[in-house]
């Protein structure tokens, strides 16, 4: 059975040029005009375009006593309606549990995805067992990139002695390290001081993380990577403190990638003073959004490159959930959805703009992500022998986005009311037609985990900082006596 694409324009993250694309057996077999197949897609007026990869989800997640309610099911329905074809979850060990556990527990959450998912692994604690592990979980799993919280102290937070022992393994591997990158330190100082002051409500969760304890913590942990000689991936930059520190890297030619987020890309702080406590609490992650600044910072890196990818940090709570920080914005539980809107808001408020061409749309959506987390081109290419993971997507087609009508599995949507313009007339995962014009046809159990390998070419030390640091004793006479 051979399905066609047809009278579309391909956009890849280089070219974009009219043709036809025909699939067997999950894959892209070939290329050009006037192809036929037993099944006919019909894009006319259409770019077809890579799927889209979100390589940053929390699905069914523990976390601040309760867990995301978006599960490998409902999220991964969510991906497929807005053109998302693959997703990366952390896979998190609670302190003290080994690695290989935590996976077997994401390895049976994920049965259930509708399309293609990867894992990154989490370090949130350090020891012989995760030292060990880690060898397993990059030469036998497939998964090459451990992410480590800089934040959530008492909780996920490692120290910076651990993070460094962390890296230097990852560096032997060919790992990728990761960070969410805020002072956790200082968050809880701040934290505590607001509560004192009687500032319990959603608005002092913006003030307990300011661009600040970004900053620094994204400067440290860059350094930190230097030394240790691994690449970095730095989660969620939400800030131009955060993104500043990025940019200078990258210039010295250190291996650092940022990952805006959509949320923070379209909505900013304002919300968090909203009198209603509902829709503040609703819009808690951590990151908190930022001002408008900071939004242009990071439209600019995305522009320039400085910033390589946009992501959700999908991790759903109902407003029942939220309603655990009434009184305590500390037990509000952190985080948004957005994995079914992604595509959609960053066309409307990227392309349509024109802030992003259709080309820089498709690279930081999915080719950008393929190539850093070494799944390309299986993933994230339109050509022969890649995975059929395609999105047809009608740029004149509209919606106004509600929670009524939303897949996602929570009661409400953070961009409740936006205007898209710039949707999937089909998504295609391994070929299977997931959306067909519109509608959701997607099946439990189609998704597979996607292995991806270590990388050594890209796993150098990035500074002389070894060498120069080479430890050579040096010979000394009259050496004073000790003890005095
Ligand atoms: N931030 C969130 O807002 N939620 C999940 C974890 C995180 O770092
Ligand atoms: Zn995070
Ligand atoms: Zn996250
Ligand atoms: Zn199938």
């Amino acid at each position: 059975m051979t399905t066609v694409i047809k009278n579309g324009t391909i956009v890849t993250h280089d070219r974009t040029y009219k043709a036809d694309v025909l699939i067997e057996g999950g894959q892209i077999i070939e290329i050009g005009v006037g192809l036929k197949g037993d099944e006919t897609l019909d894009a006319t007026g259409c770019y077809v375009m890579p799927g889209g990869i979100d390589p940053h989800t929390h699905l069914e997640m523990p976390f601040m006593g309760t867990y995301s309610s978006d599960d490998f099911d409902s999220g991964t329905r969510a991906a497929l309606a807005g053109g998302t074809t693959m997703v990366v979850d952390f896979a998190l060990p609670s302190p003290g549990q080994g690695l290989l556990d935590a996976l077997k527990m994401w390895d049976n959450k994920s049965t259930r995805a509708h399309c293609d998912y990867s894992f990154h692994m989490a370090v949130t604690w350090w020891g012989e067992q995760v030292f060990d592990e880690m060898k397993t979980v990059i030469q036998d799993r497939g998964i090459n990139t451990f992410k480590h919280f800089m934040a959530y102290k008492g909780a996920l937070m490692v120290n910076d002695d651990e993070m460094y022992a962390s890296f230097g393994r990852l560096a032997e591997l060919g790992g990728i390290a990761m960070v969410h990158a805020e002072n956790g330190d200082v968050v809880a100082e701040l934290s505590a001081k607001l509560l004192a002051a009687g500032n319990t409500g959603p608005e002092a969760h913006a003030y307990s993380r300011p661009p600040q304890v970004e900053g620094e913590a994204t400067n440290r942990a860059i350094m930190i990577a230097d030394m240790a000689g691994v690449p970095l991936y730095v989660v969620h930059t939400s800030c131009e403190d955060s993104h500043e520190a990025i940019r200078r890297a990258r210039q010295q030619g250190k291996r650092v990638w940022g990952e805006p987020l959509i949320q923070h890309l379209t909505l900013d702080e304002s919300e968090y003073f909203n009198p209603d406590w509902d829709h503040a609490a609703r819009r808690v992650m951590s990151p908190p959004f930022r001002n408008k600044q900071h939004q242009d910072s990071l439209w600019a890196g995305l522009q320039s490159g400085s910033l390589s990818v946009v992501a959700t940090d999908h991790c759903a709570f109902t407003t029942d959930q939220k309603r655990f920080g009434v009184g305590d914005f500390t037990k509000i539980p952190n985080g948004t959805g957005g994995l079914e809107d992604r595509m959609p808001m960053l066309w409307t408020y990227g392309v349509n703009t024109g802030r992003l061409t259709p080309e820089e749309f498709v690279a930081v959506t999915s080719t950008n992500i393929a190539k850093i987390l070494n799944c390309y081109p299986k993933k994230g290419a339109i050509l022969p022998g890649a995975d059929a993971d395609i999105v047809v997507w009608d740029p004149e087609k509209t919606k106004t986005i509600t929670a009524a009508k939303q897949v996602s599995a929570i009661d409400y949507n953070v961009f409740e009311g936006k205007e898209i313009r710039g949707l999937p007339r089909f998504t295609l995962t391994r070929g299977h037609v997931a959306v067909h014009d519109g509608e959701l046809r997607s099946q439990e159990g189609h998704g597979e985990f996607v292995k991806r390998a270590p990388n050594t070419a890209t796993n150098k030390a990035l500074s002389t900082w070894k060498e120069l640091t080479a430890p050579r004793p040096v010979e000394r006479s009259g050496i004073p006596a000790t003890g005095v």
